[in-house]
Protein backbone atom coordinates (compact mmCIF):
# COMPACT_ATOMS: atom_id res chain seq x y z
CA UNK A 1 0.00 0.00 0.00
CA UNK A 2 1.35 3.30 -0.96
CA UNK A 3 1.88 5.65 2.01
CA UNK A 4 3.26 9.61 1.79
CA UNK A 5 4.47 9.51 5.38
CA UNK A 6 3.67 12.55 7.35
CA UNK A 7 0.70 14.12 5.76
CA UNK A 8 -0.98 16.11 7.56
CA UNK A 9 -5.22 15.72 7.52
CA UNK A 10 -7.27 18.02 8.88
CA UNK A 11 -10.63 16.53 9.61
CA UNK A 12 -13.93 19.17 10.10
CA UNK A 13 -17.16 17.95 11.41
CA UNK A 14 -19.51 21.37 11.16
CA UNK A 15 -22.72 22.16 13.27
CA UNK A 16 -24.60 24.75 14.40
CA UNK A 17 -25.29 23.39 17.64
CA UNK A 18 -23.22 20.69 20.11
CA UNK A 19 -23.64 18.39 22.11
CA UNK A 20 -20.62 17.53 23.92
CA UNK A 21 -19.87 14.02 22.49
CA UNK A 22 -16.92 13.71 19.94
CA UNK A 23 -17.16 12.11 17.03
CA UNK A 24 -16.62 8.24 16.79
CA UNK A 25 -16.20 7.23 13.01
CA UNK A 26 -13.71 10.09 12.86
CA UNK A 27 -11.51 8.98 15.56
CA UNK A 28 -11.34 5.52 13.99
CA UNK A 29 -10.11 7.29 11.63
CA UNK A 30 -7.38 9.09 12.94
CA UNK A 31 -6.35 5.65 14.79
CA UNK A 32 -5.57 4.24 10.90
CA UNK A 33 -4.09 7.51 9.79
CA UNK A 34 -1.55 7.82 12.75
CA UNK A 35 -0.77 4.22 13.52
CA UNK A 36 0.32 4.77 9.50
CA UNK A 37 2.31 7.97 10.49
CA UNK A 38 -0.02 10.35 9.60
CA UNK A 39 -0.42 13.60 11.79
CA UNK A 40 -4.46 14.47 11.91
CA UNK A 41 -5.96 17.21 13.94
CA UNK A 42 -10.17 17.16 14.02
CA UNK A 43 -11.84 20.16 14.72
CA UNK A 44 -15.18 18.77 15.86
CA UNK A 45 -18.02 21.90 16.22
CA UNK A 46 -20.51 19.15 17.82
CA UNK A 47 -18.65 18.37 19.96
CA UNK A 48 -17.46 21.69 21.59
CA UNK A 49 -17.90 25.28 20.83
CA UNK A 50 -13.87 25.97 22.27
CA UNK A 51 -12.93 24.80 18.93
CA UNK A 52 -11.43 27.93 16.87
CA UNK A 53 -12.47 28.80 12.98
CA UNK A 54 -11.07 26.46 10.23
CA UNK A 55 -9.08 28.95 9.13
CA UNK A 56 -7.41 29.46 12.41
CA UNK A 57 -6.48 25.95 12.45
CA UNK A 58 -5.34 25.47 9.06
CA UNK A 59 -2.90 28.74 9.35
CA UNK A 60 -0.99 27.33 12.53
CA UNK A 61 -1.42 23.50 11.22
CA UNK A 62 -1.00 23.98 7.80
CA UNK A 63 -2.62 20.46 6.56
CA UNK A 64 -2.25 18.52 3.07
CA UNK A 65 -5.86 17.34 2.75
CA UNK A 66 -8.78 19.03 4.49
CA UNK A 67 -11.29 15.64 4.97
CA UNK A 68 -14.67 17.06 6.28
CA UNK A 69 -17.74 14.89 7.07
CA UNK A 70 -21.28 15.91 7.91
CA UNK A 71 -24.82 15.02 8.44
CA UNK A 72 -26.99 16.32 6.44
CA UNK A 73 -28.56 18.50 8.82
CA UNK A 74 -25.03 20.08 8.89
CA UNK A 75 -24.57 20.51 4.98
CA UNK A 76 -25.38 24.10 4.97
CA UNK A 77 -22.30 25.26 7.33
CA UNK A 78 -19.63 22.12 5.72
CA UNK A 79 -20.89 24.30 2.01
CA UNK A 80 -19.63 27.95 3.59
CA UNK A 81 -16.21 25.69 4.58
CA UNK A 82 -15.54 24.42 1.41
CA UNK A 83 -16.60 27.67 0.12
CA UNK A 84 -14.09 29.35 2.13
CA UNK A 85 -11.50 26.76 1.71
CA UNK A 86 -11.32 26.98 -1.83
CA UNK A 87 -11.46 30.59 -2.04
CA UNK A 88 -8.47 30.75 0.45
CA UNK A 89 -7.04 27.41 -0.22
CA UNK A 90 -7.17 26.95 -4.32
CA UNK A 91 -4.77 23.76 -4.32
CA UNK A 92 -6.02 21.84 -1.36
CA UNK A 93 -7.63 18.70 -1.99
CA UNK A 94 -11.04 18.31 -0.19
CA UNK A 95 -12.27 15.00 0.90
CA UNK A 96 -16.06 14.82 2.02
CA UNK A 97 -17.12 11.66 3.78
CA UNK A 98 -20.12 10.70 6.44
CA UNK A 99 -23.91 10.64 6.16
CA UNK A 100 -24.58 13.46 3.49
CA UNK A 101 -21.83 12.08 1.04
CA UNK A 102 -23.26 8.49 1.60
CA UNK A 103 -26.95 9.91 0.85
CA UNK A 104 -26.33 12.88 -1.49
CA UNK A 105 -23.16 11.57 -3.47
CA UNK A 106 -24.88 11.66 -6.89
CA UNK A 107 -25.63 15.44 -6.46
CA UNK A 108 -22.03 16.14 -5.08
CA UNK A 109 -19.87 14.19 -8.02
CA UNK A 110 -21.07 17.10 -9.97
CA UNK A 111 -19.72 19.94 -7.26
CA UNK A 112 -15.88 20.59 -8.83
CA UNK A 113 -15.02 22.09 -5.27
CA UNK A 114 -14.54 19.08 -3.50
CA UNK A 115 -12.03 16.22 -5.18
CA UNK A 116 -13.36 12.95 -3.34
CA UNK A 117 -16.63 11.92 -1.78
CA UNK A 118 -16.51 8.70 0.33
CA UNK A 119 -19.69 6.56 0.36
CA UNK A 120 -19.95 4.69 3.58
CA UNK A 121 -17.73 3.19 6.07
CA UNK A 122 -13.85 4.67 4.75
CA UNK A 123 -11.57 2.35 7.39
CA UNK A 124 -10.36 0.23 4.08
CA UNK A 125 -9.91 3.47 1.84
CA UNK A 126 -8.51 5.73 4.02
CA UNK A 127 -4.99 5.55 3.66
CA UNK A 128 -4.80 5.13 0.21
CA UNK A 129 -7.17 8.02 -0.63
CA UNK A 130 -5.27 10.15 1.85
CA UNK A 131 -1.81 8.70 0.12
CA UNK A 132 -2.42 9.94 -3.07
CA UNK A 133 -5.00 12.58 -2.33
CA UNK A 134 -4.92 15.77 -4.79
CA UNK A 135 -6.55 18.58 -6.69
CA UNK A 136 -9.12 16.68 -8.87
CA UNK A 137 -11.08 18.07 -11.91
CA UNK A 138 -13.79 16.14 -10.77
CA UNK A 139 -14.79 15.20 -7.69
CA UNK A 140 -14.03 11.35 -7.71
CA UNK A 141 -16.95 8.69 -5.52
CA UNK A 142 -15.01 6.05 -3.78
CA UNK A 143 -16.41 3.36 -1.76
CA UNK A 144 -15.15 0.58 0.19
CA UNK A 145 -15.26 -2.97 -1.31
CA UNK A 146 -16.38 -4.21 1.67
CA UNK A 147 -17.32 -3.86 5.12
CA UNK A 148 -14.68 -3.58 7.44
CA UNK A 149 -13.95 -6.30 10.68
CA UNK A 150 -14.97 -4.26 13.38
CA UNK A 151 -12.90 -6.44 15.37
CA UNK A 152 -9.72 -5.60 13.92
CA UNK A 153 -10.06 -2.10 13.75
CA UNK A 154 -7.66 -0.17 16.21
CA UNK A 155 -9.82 1.84 19.73
CA UNK A 156 -10.99 5.11 18.63
CA UNK A 157 -7.85 7.69 19.02
CA UNK A 158 -9.56 11.37 20.14
CA UNK A 159 -6.17 12.85 21.41
CA UNK A 160 -5.90 15.03 18.57
CA UNK A 161 -9.84 16.39 18.71
CA UNK A 162 -9.54 20.19 20.07
CA UNK A 163 -10.31 20.56 23.49
CA UNK A 164 -10.52 16.93 24.00
CA UNK A 165 -9.11 17.61 27.26
CA UNK A 166 -12.39 18.59 28.73
CA UNK A 167 -14.14 14.95 27.54
CA UNK A 168 -16.77 14.14 29.76
CA UNK A 169 -19.08 12.00 27.87
CA UNK A 170 -17.58 8.88 25.94
CA UNK A 171 -19.36 7.27 23.50
CA UNK A 172 -18.92 3.71 22.96
CA UNK A 173 -19.71 1.82 19.37
CA UNK A 174 -19.93 -2.15 20.60
CA UNK A 175 -21.72 -2.78 17.15
CA UNK A 176 -22.60 -1.52 13.94
CA UNK A 177 -25.48 -1.55 10.86
CA UNK A 178 -29.23 -2.87 11.61
CA UNK A 179 -30.73 -5.43 10.05
CA UNK A 180 -34.41 -3.79 10.19
CA UNK A 181 -35.76 -1.13 7.50
CA UNK A 182 -37.84 1.29 9.00
CA UNK A 183 -38.52 3.54 6.03
CA UNK A 184 -37.23 7.12 7.36
CA UNK A 185 -34.13 5.32 8.49
CA UNK A 186 -30.62 6.11 6.51
CA UNK A 187 -28.55 3.72 8.37
CA UNK A 188 -28.88 1.02 5.51
CA UNK A 189 -27.34 3.58 3.20
CA UNK A 190 -24.26 4.96 5.62
CA UNK A 191 -23.54 2.13 7.44
CA UNK A 192 -24.92 -1.40 6.58
CA UNK A 193 -27.83 -3.57 6.96
CA UNK A 194 -25.16 -6.07 8.17
CA UNK A 195 -25.25 -6.29 11.88
CA UNK A 196 -21.88 -6.35 12.92
CA UNK A 197 -21.25 -7.20 16.72
CA UNK A 198 -17.88 -7.00 18.43
CA UNK A 199 -15.92 -8.94 21.12
CA UNK A 200 -17.73 -7.78 24.22
CA UNK A 201 -13.92 -8.21 25.61
CA UNK A 202 -12.83 -6.06 23.48
CA UNK A 203 -15.48 -3.19 24.22
CA UNK A 204 -14.59 -3.94 27.95
CA UNK A 205 -10.96 -3.20 27.15
CA UNK A 206 -11.35 -0.36 25.65
CA UNK A 207 -13.82 0.91 28.37
CA UNK A 208 -10.75 0.38 30.84
CA UNK A 209 -8.41 2.87 28.71
CA UNK A 210 -10.50 5.90 29.67
CA UNK A 211 -9.89 6.85 32.72
CA UNK A 212 -5.95 7.09 31.85
CA UNK A 213 -6.79 9.30 28.80
CA UNK A 214 -9.79 11.00 29.90
CA UNK A 215 -9.84 11.82 33.57
CA UNK A 216 -12.68 13.85 33.60
CA UNK A 217 -15.05 11.29 31.85
CA UNK A 218 -18.74 10.79 33.77
CA UNK A 219 -20.72 9.21 31.03
CA UNK A 220 -20.64 5.94 28.51
CA UNK A 221 -23.54 6.61 25.98
CA UNK A 222 -23.47 3.79 23.62
CA UNK A 223 -24.05 4.98 20.13
CA UNK A 224 -25.08 1.39 18.51
CA UNK A 225 -27.44 1.57 15.43
CA UNK A 226 -29.40 -0.85 17.49
CA UNK A 227 -27.79 -2.01 20.74
CA UNK A 228 -30.06 -4.42 21.68
CA UNK A 229 -30.58 -6.54 18.53
CA UNK A 230 -29.22 -9.39 20.28
CA UNK A 231 -30.20 -8.36 23.60
CA UNK A 232 -28.36 -11.63 25.79
CA UNK A 233 -25.48 -10.05 23.85
CA UNK A 234 -26.32 -6.28 25.00
CA UNK A 235 -26.86 -7.78 28.64
CA UNK A 236 -23.76 -9.56 28.60
CA UNK A 237 -21.87 -6.46 28.08
CA UNK A 238 -23.15 -4.74 31.07
CA UNK A 239 -22.77 -7.95 33.32
CA UNK A 240 -18.97 -7.73 32.05
CA UNK A 241 -19.10 -3.70 32.30
CA UNK A 242 -20.20 -3.64 36.26
CA UNK A 243 -17.42 -6.21 36.89
CA UNK A 244 -14.92 -4.01 36.13
CA UNK A 245 -15.50 -1.20 38.64
CA UNK A 246 -15.20 1.28 36.00
CA UNK A 247 -17.72 4.52 37.65
CA UNK A 248 -19.01 5.54 34.49
CA UNK A 249 -22.80 5.17 33.83
CA UNK A 250 -23.52 3.68 30.84
CA UNK A 251 -26.41 4.88 28.28
CA UNK A 252 -27.42 3.09 25.47
CA UNK A 253 -29.22 6.07 23.21
CA UNK A 254 -31.94 4.00 21.63
CA UNK A 255 -33.28 0.64 22.70
CA UNK A 256 -35.78 -0.62 20.41
CA UNK A 257 -38.83 -1.66 22.51
CA UNK A 258 -39.32 -4.87 21.67
CA UNK A 259 -36.27 -5.81 23.33
CA UNK A 260 -36.97 -4.37 26.49
CA UNK A 261 -37.45 -6.76 29.59
CA UNK A 262 -37.05 -6.60 33.41
CA UNK A 263 -33.80 -7.88 33.24
CA UNK A 264 -32.05 -5.68 30.47
CA UNK A 265 -33.80 -2.49 33.02
CA UNK A 266 -32.36 -4.15 35.87
CA UNK A 267 -28.71 -4.23 34.72
CA UNK A 268 -29.04 -0.81 33.29
CA UNK A 269 -29.83 0.09 36.25
CA UNK A 270 -27.06 -1.58 38.45
CA UNK A 271 -24.56 0.45 35.97
CA UNK A 272 -26.09 3.94 37.01
CA UNK A 273 -28.77 4.29 33.74
CA UNK A 274 -31.81 5.96 34.80
CA UNK A 275 -33.46 6.37 32.13
CA UNK A 276 -34.63 4.86 28.69
CA UNK A 277 -35.01 5.97 25.39
CA UNK A 278 -37.06 4.46 22.08
CA UNK A 279 -38.86 5.83 18.85
CA UNK A 280 -42.24 5.53 18.78
CA UNK A 281 -42.57 7.28 15.50
CA UNK A 282 -46.33 7.43 15.34
CA UNK A 283 -50.02 6.94 17.88
CA UNK A 284 -51.68 5.91 14.65
CA UNK A 285 -51.92 2.15 13.96
CA UNK A 286 -52.03 2.71 10.21
CA UNK A 287 -49.02 5.34 10.12
CA UNK A 288 -47.45 3.37 12.81
CA UNK A 289 -47.61 0.14 10.66
CA UNK A 290 -46.19 2.14 7.46
CA UNK A 291 -42.85 2.83 8.74
CA UNK A 292 -42.06 -0.97 8.81
CA UNK A 293 -40.18 -0.86 12.40
CA UNK A 294 -41.03 -4.79 12.52
CA UNK A 295 -42.77 -4.00 15.99
CA UNK A 296 -46.24 -3.09 17.23
CA UNK A 297 -48.07 -0.35 19.24
CA UNK A 298 -48.49 -2.98 21.84
CA UNK A 299 -44.67 -3.61 22.17
CA UNK A 300 -44.16 0.32 22.91
CA UNK A 301 -47.32 0.34 25.34
CA UNK A 302 -45.49 -2.96 27.44
CA UNK A 303 -42.23 -1.49 27.25
CA UNK A 304 -43.21 1.74 28.42
CA UNK A 305 -45.03 -0.05 30.87
CA UNK A 306 -41.50 -1.73 32.01
CA UNK A 307 -39.64 1.24 32.31
CA UNK A 308 -42.15 3.30 34.49
CA UNK A 309 -42.49 0.16 36.71
CA UNK A 310 -38.73 0.28 37.29
CA UNK A 311 -39.05 4.12 38.37
CA UNK A 312 -36.98 4.82 35.48
CA UNK A 313 -37.52 7.97 33.13
CA UNK A 314 -39.02 7.21 29.89
CA UNK A 315 -37.63 9.36 26.66
CA UNK A 316 -40.06 8.56 23.61
CA UNK A 317 -39.23 10.13 20.03
CA UNK A 318 -42.24 10.70 17.22
CA UNK A 319 -42.09 11.84 13.61
CA UNK A 320 -44.37 14.20 12.43
CA UNK A 321 -45.28 13.74 8.84
CA UNK A 322 -44.86 9.75 7.91
CA UNK A 323 -46.60 8.36 4.88
CA UNK A 324 -50.34 8.56 6.05
CA UNK A 325 -50.08 10.98 8.64
CA UNK A 326 -52.02 14.70 9.37
CA UNK A 327 -53.37 16.33 11.66
CA UNK A 328 -55.50 13.69 13.66
CA UNK A 329 -53.27 11.61 13.27
CA UNK A 330 -50.36 13.61 15.05
CA UNK A 331 -53.16 14.25 17.61
CA UNK A 332 -53.09 10.58 18.39
CA UNK A 333 -49.14 10.64 18.72
CA UNK A 334 -50.17 13.07 21.19
CA UNK A 335 -52.78 11.50 23.23
CA UNK A 336 -50.38 8.31 22.82
CA UNK A 337 -47.14 10.30 24.50
CA UNK A 338 -49.72 10.82 27.70
CA UNK A 339 -51.27 7.30 28.01
CA UNK A 340 -47.37 6.29 27.91
CA UNK A 341 -46.88 8.83 30.67
CA UNK A 342 -43.47 10.11 29.25
CA UNK A 343 -40.69 12.14 31.12
CA UNK A 344 -39.45 13.44 28.07
CA UNK A 345 -41.23 13.23 24.64
CA UNK A 346 -39.21 14.39 21.41
CA UNK A 347 -40.85 15.38 17.93
CA UNK A 348 -38.57 15.37 14.75
CA UNK A 349 -40.22 16.66 11.56
CA UNK A 350 -39.96 14.00 9.34
CA UNK A 351 -36.89 15.01 6.90
CA UNK A 352 -36.67 12.74 3.91
CA UNK A 353 -33.18 11.70 3.05
CA UNK A 354 -32.01 10.36 -0.34
CA UNK A 355 -31.68 6.45 -0.51
CA UNK A 356 -34.69 5.56 2.23
CA UNK A 357 -37.62 4.30 1.37
CA UNK A 358 -39.78 7.49 3.02
CA UNK A 359 -37.39 9.61 0.11
CA UNK A 360 -38.94 7.13 -2.86
CA UNK A 361 -42.46 7.41 -1.42
CA UNK A 362 -42.53 11.27 -1.57
CA UNK A 363 -40.99 11.69 -4.86
CA UNK A 364 -43.45 9.43 -6.39
CA UNK A 365 -46.67 10.76 -4.32
CA UNK A 366 -45.37 14.20 -2.91
CA UNK A 367 -42.66 16.80 -3.24
CA UNK A 368 -38.98 16.25 -1.71
CA UNK A 369 -36.21 19.29 -1.43
CA UNK A 370 -33.14 17.73 -2.26
CA UNK A 371 -31.59 21.10 -1.66
CA UNK A 372 -32.18 22.46 1.34
CA UNK A 373 -31.87 20.06 4.03
CA UNK A 374 -33.23 21.75 7.45
CA UNK A 375 -30.83 22.74 10.26
CA UNK A 376 -31.46 20.01 13.45
CA UNK A 377 -32.13 22.54 15.93
CA UNK A 378 -32.93 26.10 15.75
CA UNK A 379 -32.33 27.96 19.09
CA UNK A 380 -32.24 24.80 21.19
CA UNK A 381 -35.03 23.34 19.84
CA UNK A 382 -35.86 20.59 16.88
CA UNK A 383 -36.64 21.85 13.50
CA UNK A 384 -40.19 22.43 12.28
CA UNK A 385 -39.26 22.38 9.04
CA UNK A 386 -39.99 19.74 7.01
CA UNK A 387 -37.80 18.81 3.26
CA UNK A 388 -41.09 16.51 1.98
CA UNK A 389 -44.73 17.22 1.72
CA UNK A 390 -47.73 15.64 -0.21
CA UNK A 391 -51.38 17.08 -0.87
CA UNK A 392 -53.24 15.10 2.28
CA UNK A 393 -50.34 16.47 4.52
CA UNK A 394 -48.88 19.86 3.16
CA UNK A 395 -45.86 22.27 4.49
CA UNK A 396 -47.68 24.49 6.30
CA UNK A 397 -50.07 21.40 7.90
CA UNK A 398 -47.27 19.64 9.28
CA UNK A 399 -45.65 23.17 10.73
CA UNK A 400 -48.68 23.62 12.86
CA UNK A 401 -49.03 19.72 13.46
CA UNK A 402 -45.57 19.58 14.57
CA UNK A 403 -45.69 23.20 17.11
CA UNK A 404 -49.31 21.45 17.88
CA UNK A 405 -47.63 18.57 19.48
CA UNK A 406 -44.62 20.17 21.06
CA UNK A 407 -47.35 22.68 22.82
CA UNK A 408 -49.95 20.05 23.99
CA UNK A 409 -46.77 17.55 25.27
CA UNK A 410 -44.82 20.70 26.21
CA UNK A 411 -44.15 19.96 30.27
CA UNK A 412 -42.95 16.30 28.66
CA UNK A 413 -40.55 18.30 26.44
CA UNK A 414 -39.20 20.68 29.50
CA UNK A 415 -37.63 18.41 32.00
CA UNK A 416 -34.75 16.69 30.47
CA UNK A 417 -33.56 20.09 29.34
CA UNK A 418 -32.95 23.05 31.59
CA UNK A 419 -32.70 25.65 28.75
CA UNK A 420 -36.36 25.20 27.16
CA UNK A 421 -37.05 25.42 31.05
CA UNK A 422 -35.84 28.58 31.05
CA UNK A 423 -37.16 30.02 27.94
CA UNK A 424 -40.28 28.18 27.56
CA UNK A 425 -41.15 26.38 30.60
CA UNK A 426 -43.68 28.46 32.04
CA UNK A 427 -45.68 28.94 28.84
CA UNK A 428 -45.15 25.59 28.00
CA UNK A 429 -46.62 24.02 31.46
CA UNK A 430 -49.51 26.25 31.48
CA UNK A 431 -50.35 24.84 28.27
CA UNK A 432 -50.21 21.40 29.38
CA UNK A 433 -52.36 22.10 32.24
CA UNK A 434 -54.23 24.07 30.29
CA UNK A 435 -54.33 20.47 28.05
CA UNK A 436 -55.17 18.16 31.05
CA UNK A 437 -57.84 20.43 32.54
CA UNK A 438 -59.88 20.88 29.63
CA UNK A 439 -59.29 19.33 26.57
CA UNK A 440 -58.44 15.58 27.34
CA UNK A 441 -62.12 14.87 27.56
CA UNK A 442 -63.33 15.99 24.38
CA UNK A 443 -59.82 15.81 22.57
CA UNK A 444 -61.22 14.17 19.78
CA UNK A 445 -64.49 15.89 19.32
CA UNK A 446 -63.12 19.82 19.45
CA UNK A 447 -59.52 19.93 18.80
CA UNK A 448 -59.39 18.22 15.34
CA UNK A 449 -61.66 20.68 14.23
CA UNK A 450 -60.26 23.32 15.85
CA UNK A 451 -57.30 23.09 13.66
CA UNK A 452 -58.55 22.08 10.48
CA UNK A 453 -59.88 25.80 10.63
CA UNK A 454 -56.58 27.27 11.47
CA UNK A 455 -54.98 25.05 8.63
CA UNK A 456 -57.89 26.03 6.50
CA UNK A 457 -56.62 29.73 7.15
CA UNK A 458 -53.54 28.97 7.27
CA UNK A 459 -53.21 27.05 3.50
CA UNK A 460 -54.43 30.14 1.51
CA UNK A 461 -51.48 31.25 2.12
CA UNK A 462 -49.23 28.28 1.70
CA UNK A 463 -45.78 27.65 -0.33
CA UNK A 464 -46.48 26.86 -3.87
CA UNK A 465 -44.98 23.74 -3.85
CA UNK A 466 -47.03 22.55 -1.25
C1 LIG B 1 -24.42 8.36 17.06
C2 LIG B 1 -25.39 9.06 16.15
C3 LIG B 1 -25.76 10.35 16.48
C4 LIG B 1 -25.17 11.11 17.63
C5 LIG B 1 -23.92 11.86 17.12
C6 LIG B 1 -22.77 11.68 18.01
C7 LIG B 1 -21.50 12.21 17.41
N1 LIG B 1 -20.85 13.02 18.12
O1 LIG B 1 -21.13 11.88 16.31
C8 LIG B 1 -26.31 12.10 17.99
C9 LIG B 1 -27.29 11.44 18.93
C10 LIG B 1 -25.88 13.42 18.60
C11 LIG B 1 -26.96 12.22 16.61
C12 LIG B 1 -27.68 13.29 16.23
C13 LIG B 1 -28.30 13.37 15.00
N2 LIG B 1 -28.41 12.38 14.08
CO1 LIG B 1 -27.47 10.72 14.19
N3 LIG B 1 -26.73 9.02 14.19
C14 LIG B 1 -25.90 8.43 14.99
C15 LIG B 1 -25.67 6.98 14.52
C16 LIG B 1 -26.63 6.07 15.29
C17 LIG B 1 -24.28 6.40 14.62
C18 LIG B 1 -23.15 7.28 14.05
C19 LIG B 1 -21.84 6.56 14.20
O2 LIG B 1 -21.07 6.84 15.10
N4 LIG B 1 -21.60 5.56 13.34
C20 LIG B 1 -20.41 4.75 13.38
C21 LIG B 1 -19.28 5.36 12.58
C22 LIG B 1 -18.18 4.34 12.40
O3 LIG B 1 -19.80 5.70 11.32
P1 LIG B 1 -19.80 7.20 10.77
O4 LIG B 1 -19.88 8.18 11.84
O5 LIG B 1 -20.82 7.25 9.70
O6 LIG B 1 -18.35 7.31 10.12
C23 LIG B 1 -17.90 6.42 9.12
C24 LIG B 1 -18.29 6.79 7.67
O7 LIG B 1 -19.45 7.59 7.55
C25 LIG B 1 -17.08 7.48 7.13
N5 LIG B 1 -16.90 8.91 7.38
C26 LIG B 1 -17.52 9.71 8.23
N6 LIG B 1 -17.02 10.96 8.13
C27 LIG B 1 -16.06 10.94 7.20
C28 LIG B 1 -15.26 11.94 6.71
C29 LIG B 1 -14.34 11.65 5.73
C30 LIG B 1 -13.49 12.71 5.17
C31 LIG B 1 -14.22 10.32 5.24
C32 LIG B 1 -13.25 9.97 4.19
C33 LIG B 1 -15.05 9.31 5.74
C34 LIG B 1 -15.96 9.64 6.72
O8 LIG B 1 -16.03 6.77 7.76
C35 LIG B 1 -16.39 6.52 9.13
C36 LIG B 1 -15.76 5.25 9.58
O9 LIG B 1 -16.25 4.17 8.83
C37 LIG B 1 -26.08 7.13 13.02
C38 LIG B 1 -26.52 5.88 12.34
C39 LIG B 1 -25.51 5.44 11.32
N7 LIG B 1 -25.37 4.16 11.18
O10 LIG B 1 -24.88 6.23 10.66
C40 LIG B 1 -27.16 8.20 13.08
C41 LIG B 1 -27.35 9.11 11.85
C42 LIG B 1 -26.00 9.44 11.30
N8 LIG B 1 -27.99 10.29 12.44
C43 LIG B 1 -28.86 10.82 11.69
C44 LIG B 1 -29.62 11.97 12.02
C45 LIG B 1 -30.76 12.30 11.08
C46 LIG B 1 -29.34 12.72 13.15
C47 LIG B 1 -30.02 14.02 13.57
C48 LIG B 1 -30.34 14.99 12.44
C49 LIG B 1 -31.27 13.63 14.37
C50 LIG B 1 -32.08 14.79 14.87
N9 LIG B 1 -33.33 14.84 14.46
O11 LIG B 1 -31.58 15.62 15.58
C51 LIG B 1 -28.98 14.60 14.54
C52 LIG B 1 -27.96 15.51 13.82
C53 LIG B 1 -26.67 15.68 14.55
C54 LIG B 1 -25.90 16.85 14.09
N10 LIG B 1 -24.64 16.71 13.77
O12 LIG B 1 -26.44 17.89 13.99
C55 LIG B 1 -28.98 10.11 10.36
C56 LIG B 1 -28.19 10.91 9.30
C57 LIG B 1 -28.83 11.01 7.95
C58 LIG B 1 -28.14 12.05 7.13
N11 LIG B 1 -28.15 11.87 5.84
O13 LIG B 1 -27.63 13.03 7.62
C59 LIG B 1 -28.37 8.70 10.74
C60 LIG B 1 -27.77 7.95 9.56
C61 LIG B 1 -29.51 7.86 11.39
C62 LIG B 1 -30.77 7.73 10.60
N12 LIG B 1 -31.83 7.45 11.31
O14 LIG B 1 -30.89 7.85 9.42
N13 LIG B 1 -26.69 11.12 15.86
S1 LIG C 1 -34.33 -0.23 14.05
FE1 LIG C 1 -33.36 1.80 14.31
S2 LIG C 1 -31.38 1.67 13.27
FE2 LIG C 1 -32.62 -0.08 12.60
S3 LIG C 1 -33.56 0.58 10.66
FE3 LIG C 1 -35.02 1.03 12.32
S4 LIG C 1 -34.56 3.14 12.98
FE4 LIG C 1 -32.83 2.43 11.73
Amino acid sequence: MKTEKNKKILFINPSFHVEQVPHYGLAILCAILKKNGFDTQVADYHYSDKVPEPAEIIKVFKPDVIAISAYSSEYTRANKIIDSIRRDWGNMPIVLGGPHASCYHDDLAEDTRIDYVVVGEAENIILDLISTAKREPRPAVLRGDKLPDVDRLPYPDYSTFHDVENLEIYPLMSSRGCPYNCIFCAVGVVNSRKWRPREVSSCISELKTVRTLFPKVKDVVVWDDNFTLDVNRGKKLIREYAKTGLPYRIRPANVRADRIDEELLSLLKSVGCDEVQFGVESGDEEVFNNTRKGETLDDIRRAAALVKKNNMKLFVSFIVGLPGDNIQKTLKSVKLAHELNADVCYWNMLVAYKGTSVYHYFKDKGVVLDSDIPLTRVGGDFTDIPNASSRDFTIEERKVAFKVAQILTGAMSTKGNRFFLLKNGIRYHFLDELWRLFLKKNFERYLPKFLARIVGLRRKSGPAYD
